[in-house]
């Protein structure tokens, strides 16, 4: 399970909108011995095929016989007909003796259903081995299934003393004020690679002209055979793969203030969303628009755009995962209206001082608000401590 879960974990950015998922099967000899792996594998959106029929295919492939084969999957095999026939019907016809499961399937044309079948057929079905690592794996997967909205995770690096930033007559504009060292910042990038979307607001974008891209230069090693870029349109050069679905980038910009100037404006490829009010001017959605820009209106009160119409927009996207990377006024809102999962809270050595932004407006010390989070881990990146914790106990 271990090997299932190391296979389903490095096809980050693969899997999305479907789950990540891996799957060993294991065939004793003939001659008895230890069990050997005749096939594994992990499912790839793009790819259709599921963790276990990619498995399958590949002890196929190699002539070996999956009749009393063991099957050990990170998630509930599959019962439906979806982009796909059934997992579970697929491993009772290529006659799998076994099945070892980490977790069911948090989806309800699923959910218990698989493993149903598979007991039905008469194969011996063991559940919840390192089963918190496999939901961890999928954690907005199983949110967007049963919430239908996303999973959203608050990014913050914070001084030692709670603050985001600097007075702002003490800044830098344009610049952002790295609080953070190299490895807490790569964590980031890493963040934004496991995100379908990262969202901040104008103030942000004002005041730290930030690109949001995802810079974390990982390689998706499961993935055997590279797409050729001449058919797929991916410019991957020879071993690196490029995400399959790019970052969404989303602004919250009621007033649509945003330069055309700026890093996220000059950057865009078909990967930046400017979310605005009904009232914004319509030449300057014009102008993003002759850009390339896509710019989407959203209801709007007192000036400030509803931030669940944003996220219903953006699941209507098949965004799962949001990234929320905002300023003091955007954290305090999605903290108070209750529309954060998870928090991931990064603290460097220096103080700011009682001038300086606060983490969220209305929230208060972030250090008290970490005694609501559940689940909370703790972990050095260089110089600097960082928390995480869901604000749900699941
Ligand atoms: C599995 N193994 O590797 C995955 C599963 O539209 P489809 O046919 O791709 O089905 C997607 C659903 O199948 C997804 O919502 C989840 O319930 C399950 N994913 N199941 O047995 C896999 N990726
Ligand atoms: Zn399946």
């Amino acid at each position: 399970m271990q090997r299932a879960l190391k296979l389903a974990a490095e096809t980050i950015g693969l899997a999305s909108p479907n789950p990540q998922v891996g799957c060993i099967l294991t065939q004793t000899p003939p001659s008895g011995g230890a069990p050997k792996v005749i096939g594994e594998g992990a499912h790839l959106y793009t790819d259709r095929d599921h963790a276990e029929i990619v498995a399958l295919k590949k002890a196929a492939q190699r002539g070996l016989s999956t009749s009393g084969a063991t099957a050990y999957v990170t998630l509930e095999p599959c019962s439906h007909h979806g982009r796909t026939g059934p997992c579970a019907d697929a491993l009772i016809a290529a006659g799998v003796r076994r099945c070892v499961v980490a977790t069911q399937d948090p989806n309800p044309r699923v959910s218990g259903q698989g493993l149903a079948k598979l007991r039905a057929a008469g194969i011996e079905v063991t559940l919840g081995v390192l089963q918190d690592r496999a939901r961890d794996l999928n954690d907005a997967f199983a949110h967007f299934i049963q919430h239908h909205t996303p999973f959203v995770t608050l990014k913050a690096a914070l001084s030692v003393d709670g603050k985001l930033a600097p007075p702002p007559a003490s800044r830098f504009p344009n610049r952002p004020h790295w609080l953070t060292g190299p490895a807490a910042r790569y964590e980031v990038q890493l963040l934004r690679h496991a995100s379908d979307a990262v969202l901040t607001g104008i103030g942000t974008v004002l005041a730290d002209n930030p690109q949001l891209t995802d810079r974390s230069g990982v390689q998706n090693p499961t993935r055997s055979e590279v797409p050729d870029p001449a058919q797929s349109g991916h410019a991957a050069a020879p071993g690196s793969l490029p995400r399959l679905r790019p970052l969404l980038r989303v602004v919250l910009d009621t007033q649509l203030r945003i330069p055309l100037t700026s890093q996220l404006i000059r950057s865009a490829k078909n990967d930046l969303l400017i979310l605005c009010g009904e009232l914004a001017p319509t030449a300057k959605a014009v102008a993003l628009g002759s850009l390339g820009i896509e710019v989407e209106h959203i209801p709007s009160h007192t000036g400030r755009l509803s931030l669940p119409a944003v996220l219903t927009t953006l699941a209507e996207r098949d965004i799962l995962s949001l990234l929320l990377e905002c300023g003091s006024h955007l954290n305090g809102a999605f903290l108070q209206q209750n529309l954060v999962d998870k928090a991931v809270l990064f603290y460097a050595e220096a103080e700011l001082g009682d001038q300086a932004i606060p983490f969220a407006q209305g929230i208060g010390s972030p250090y008290l608000f970490e005694e609501s989070l559940h689940r909370v881990t703790r972990t050095a990146y260089g110089q600097d401590a960082c928390v995480t914790g869901y604000l749900h106990d699941p």
